[in-house]
């Protein structure tokens, strides 16, 4: 196997490119589609000063490597989530390639800062794990960027990602889901820019870009992810492409230049409020993080398993009985 740029000893062949890269040849690779998809979709300024949403993954960590090596201001800045191990490991990741990099990383801790952590907090919020962690990782990351004087937030979605996403999209005909899939979302109305560089590189080639670099990173997938729709949908689409090669850039790269202008939809957000608690902008009075932490750190009820009451029908007579914990 030798590389298809210099004939040296190749590491890593990519089908979709019908090509073998060496070390070198394959980092260069990785730069340069990094560096056209921030030009094709107009990502990034030079001057910009760039917050990454690091989550301690090689494809968080491997973009902000990216975004350094190709000159940007980039800071990273995680959340520990506090899901036990996996979110220590993921910080540890995270501040030893910070470490040994040189770079700068902000942290915010849920459990210390807010008062509840994912997996008892969504609980307590009668949300899906990934739901509360989503949204309160959205709004952890639009606030550091805002009170950082940050241009753009940057998040390590990749190819395979996002082909997913909109797998799923079409697949449902999500269409309102459709209009809001880009890999570059304006600023607006006191929302920072967000954009997602890695959109030209799939999950294979960022665990080789890290691996190839030394960068080492948190294998484990996190335990809250099971039963994630679009773990599904990227087998399937692994499936599509074992037998055709370039399927999965193609059916969402055209998508972007073919299709998607059809399903988007102008945002109103002229008439944003700020949330009453944090400043955020909303357009309720309370802003949707701000009632989950309420909700998360508000003591539950507890419901107690059937009680058998003397000469009760078990079967049908269950009684539940909700009490208030301290
Ligand atoms: S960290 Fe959070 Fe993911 Fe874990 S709880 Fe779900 S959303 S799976 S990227
Ligand atoms: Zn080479
Ligand atoms: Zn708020």
């Amino acid at each position: 196997m030798k590389c298809t740029v210099c004939r040296g000893p190749a590491i890593i062949d990519i089908r979709r490119h019908n090509a073998y890269f060496c070390p070198e040849h394959f980092l260069r690779l990785c730069r340069d589609q990094v560096a056209k998809a921030i030009k094709d979709f107009s990502m990034l300024e030079p001057a910009d000063r760039v917050l990454v949403a690091v989550s301690g993954g090689k494809d968080s960590l491997a973009v902000w490597d990216i975004l350094l090596e190709l000159g940007y201001r980039a800071d990273g800045f995680i959340v520990g989530l506090g899901i036990g191990a996996y979110s220590s490991s993921s910080t540890q990741h995270a501040r030893a390639y910070a470490v040994r990099r040189g770079a700068n990383l902000l942290e915010v801790d849920l459990p210390t800062t807010y008062g509840y952590d994912i997996p008892e907090g969504a609980k307590a919020a009668r949300r899906t794990p990934c739901s509360a962690c989503g949204l309160t990782k959205r709004h952890l990351f639009d606030k550091a960027a805002v009170d950082g004087g940050y241009d753009v937030v940057v998040t390590g979605h990749n190819l395979d990602d996002e082909a997913a996403v909109l797998f799923g999209n079409v697949l449902h005909w999500h269409t309102d889901y459709l209009g809001r899939q880009a890999p570059v979302l304006p600023a607006r109305g006191g929302f920072p820019k967000k954009v997602k560089p890695l959109v030209r590189l799939g999950e294979r080639e960022m665990a080789a870009y890290c691996v190839v670099r030394g960068i080492e990173y948190i294998v484990e997938e996190c335990p809250m992810a099971e039963g994630n729709r679009h773990l599904h949908y990227k087998e399937a689409l692994n499936a599509v492409e074992a037998r055709s090669p370039g399927a999965k850039f193609d059916f969402y790269h055209r998508y972007l230049a073919n299709a998607a202008a059809a399903f988007r939809v102008a945002e109103a957000d002229d008439d944003l409020g700020s949330c009453e608690r944090c400043g955020a902008p909303c357009s309720n009075e309370i802003c949707a993080f701000c009632r989950l932490v309420e909700r998360a750190t508000t003591p539950q009820p507890v419901t107690l398993g059937p009680r058998r009451r003397r000469g009760a029908n078990t079967t049908t007579d269950r009684p539940t009985i909700e009490e208030r914990t301290p």
